[in-house]
């Protein structure tokens, strides 16, 4: 590997001055689009169901190393989004929190930290968070377009009510289109309404909503991952990173936990080739279906990814919960402060953005350069060897071809 690696790291408060996130392992020579990073940011602040503070932030990436005249040169790559809410050393306006919210990070990391102030855990256990997350995640789609794999992400439903919605290569500008129009993300009107009215009557009641998201990954030729190492598999990554989420309580893969409903001939998605697709990401091998979700052993098997997630809801209720004062152990109903009724919206840009994030992470590995120009030959080359398959010569037997003209 001539690379470190594709990671990223976040810092930050909810409250504080600001969020940075920096991103290593980024190939020199990529442009990055950085009206459509922060148009991500912009569409995670959005959503029927955000609370004030959305009214207040308008989430904006400044680059502070790692980029000269709009790419990247091989460095470190550092962002920082400003919190224009940024109180965290005022007490009267950001004062101690002793009673913690059944559902939020506060009991556990009050315990962890040995406080019994709530704060201390909440400012950096908060989803304003993942306003950085998005930003790196945004900076790997650059990444992504330029191996030509786009990443789609919507509100799939919420109170068993789910869209049967299934985005292809070819109605995807169509659904984008229709995400883009309704104000919950949802690019079904009928289920788009009844998530609305889900959220306004939780609203009413003082009570909040999660709900169900999905991503598409489309363009992934087959091989992108692993199945050497259990924690290199693509979609072991991909789990962790929506498992990682704020809020989020399960993952599925393809469909999912409907596997255990079904026997194998109804799962396993059969294999067809088909020469006139030889020239496609997929090389020709076609599945009449998708159960698997594009992966098989942790790696790309050429169909599109597709990871759904399960967001609990949010633990900040109006009318509070019961809980207890971790100072004096009395039962009291929890604290409440602003907060969304529901960020699902927001969750399905964050989710999309991470799993493009461990995509790329998995194609760098697979085509790793200092450049990109080096990295797009490496994917060239793989393509053109894995179209010409079965190769004449083993590597071994081009190894003693060649030992034997030196002799
Ligand atoms: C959050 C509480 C709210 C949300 C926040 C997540 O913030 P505040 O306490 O300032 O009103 O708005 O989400 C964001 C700020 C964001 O950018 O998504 C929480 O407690 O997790």
């Amino acid at each position: 590997m001539t690379m470190p690696a594709l990671s990223y790291h976040t810092a930050g408060e909810s409250h504080g001055p600001a969020l940075t996130v920096m991103v290593n392992g980024m190939p020199a020579g990529l442009v990055l689009d950085v009206d459509f990073i922060n148009a991500e940011l912009q569409r995670r602040q959005g959503g029927y169901g955000r609370g004030a503070r959305m009214k207040i932030e308008k989430d904006a990436v400044t680059f502070l190393a790692g980029l000269r005249h709009g790419h990247t040169i091989g460095s470190p790559l550092v962002m920082q989004i400003p919190n224009r809410d940024s109180r965290l050393d005022d007490l009267k306006r950001t004062p101690p929190v002793y009673r913690p919210r059944p559902g939020h990070a506060d009991l556990a990391g009050s315990i962890k930290w040995l406080t019994t102030d709530c704060r201390e855990t909440l400012e950096r256990a908060s989803a304003r968070e993942t306003a950085a997350r998005t930003a790196a995640g945004a900076v790997a789609r650059c990444l992504l377009r330029a191996f030509g794999i786009e990443v789609f992400g919507f509100v799939l439903g919420m109170m068993k009510v789910a869209s049967d919605v299934q985005p292809t290569p070819e109605n995807l500008e169509l659904l984008l289109r229709a995400r883009d129009a309704s104000e919950v993300y949802c690019p079904d009107q009928a289920v788009s309404e009844k998530i609305i009215e889900h959220i306004r009557n939780a609203k009413v009641n003082k009570d909040t909503v999660g709900g169900l998201v999905e991503t598409h990954v489309f363009g992934c030729p087959p091989g992108i991952g692993t199945c050497a190492n259990w924690h290199e598999k693509l979609d072991s990554r991909i789990a962790a990173a929506v498992m990682g989420i704020q809020a989020f309580k399960a993952v599925e893969i393809g469909l999912g936990k409907d596997c255990a409903n079904r026997v194998g001939s109804e799962v396993h998605d059969p294999i067809e080739y088909d020469p006139q697709k030889r020239g496609q990401a997929s090389l020709g091998f076609v599945r009449p279906t998708n159960n698997a979700g594009g992966l098989e052993g942790g790696m790309t098997n050429g169909m599109p990814i597709v990871v759904r997630g399960t967001m609990k809801p949010i633990s900040t209720l109006l009318r509070g919960m019961p809980s207890v004062d971790l100072n004096t152990k009395k039962a009291e109903h929890s604290a409440y402060e602003r907060s969304d009724v529901c960020a699902l919206p927001a969750a399905s840009v964050v989710m999309e953005n991470v799993v493009a994030f461990e995509v790329a992470r998995s194609l760098m590995e697979k085509f790793s350069g200092d450049s990109m120009h080096q990295a797009l030959g490496n994917y060239e080359i793989f393509m053109e060897m894995a179209r010409r398959l079965p190769l004449e010569e083993t590597p071994a037997s081009v190894g003693l071809e060649a030992e034997q003209t030196e002799e």
